[in-house]
């Protein structure tokens, strides 16, 4: 890996700063907190959690994220929107705009209700679940909750902005197809710890640590700043992550490493 010099000695000045990245990474976790969601619609607009199975008040996440903004010193800051075009392929109301597969258990678009999952279309066909319009760009119900505290500075990271794709995790849609700006805003920082909350737990926020586990980090789920849908989902989403060697913990338990 290193210049071997002509007298056959390993490049001094290389070596150095091949070590000051490695001690950082060994001694020094450099973490990160990713607010996942915490919009209007999801928490009293359109796609209220409050009227889904779970019956979770989305409010509630907005003390403990704040108290955790507050409290402990992450290293950044990331702060996730659902942001959809008018157009978008995961609206009830755009349904019958496009065509639905062969496979797709509903076959008749206007068959087709709110919370349905049908089959799109490809190449390739796409399982899609169909939700209210909600977090259309630049609306209200797309705007982050008013008492949310937003950390000066901190990156808002856009998803679900393609109109033929959804997108729950915030580092990429739901066919892979694009990733958003997370994964190399986290790489640029060093991140090596991924902290994760807020809505919906079984959703957006359990898509978003798959993927930060599957990028290899170390990611924490933080319960009590998160809320969802299904009680039962959200108990698999959890359980999920923990398989993948994610934890799952309460804001009272954060306490990353500080220098
Ligand atoms: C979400 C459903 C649709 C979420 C986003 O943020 O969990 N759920 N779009
Ligand atoms: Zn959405």
């Amino acid at each position: 890996i290193f210049d071997i010099n002509q007298d056959g000695r390993i490049d001094a000045k290389e070596f150095e700063l091949c070590w000051q990245k490695w001690i950082r990474k060994i001694v020094r976790p450099v973490s990160a907190l990713v607010v996942v969601d915490v919009q209007n619609d999801f928490i009293s607009g359109s796609l209220s959690i409050s009227n889904c199975p779970a019956q979770h008040n989305g409010e509630e996440v907005v003390e403990p994220i704040n108290r955790l903004l507050d409290t402990v010193e992450f290293d950044c800051v990331y702060y996730s929107l659902d942001w959809h075009p008018e157009n978008h392929v995961s609206f009830i109301d755009n349904v019958t705009q496009r065509k639905l597969h062969e496979s797709s258990e509903i076959r008749d678009s206007k068959d087709a209700k709110t919370y349905d999952t049908v089959t799109f279309e490809g190449p390739p066909p796409f399982r899609q679940k169909l939700w209210p319009r909600h977090c259309v760009q630049n609306s209200w119900g797309a705007k982050l909750h008013e008492n949310l505290k937003i950390v000066e500075g901190s990156p808002f990271i856009y998803k679900g902005t393609n109109p033929e794709v959804d997108s729950y995790s915030a580092f990429w849609d739901n066919s892979k197809l694009s990733a958003t700006a997370l994964s190399s805003e986290l790489m640029g920082k060093g991140v090596t710890d991924c902290y994760i909350c807020g809505i919906a737990t079984d959703y957006c926020v359990g898509a978003t640590a798959c993927h930060s586990v599957e990028l290899g980090y170390r990611t924490i789920l933080i319960s009590d700043a998160s809320r969802g849908i299904t009680l039962e989902d959200i108990e698999d989403t959890k359980q999920k992550l923990m398989d993948g060697h994610g934890v799952v913990i309460n804001s009272d338990e954060v306490k990353p490493m500080v220098q």
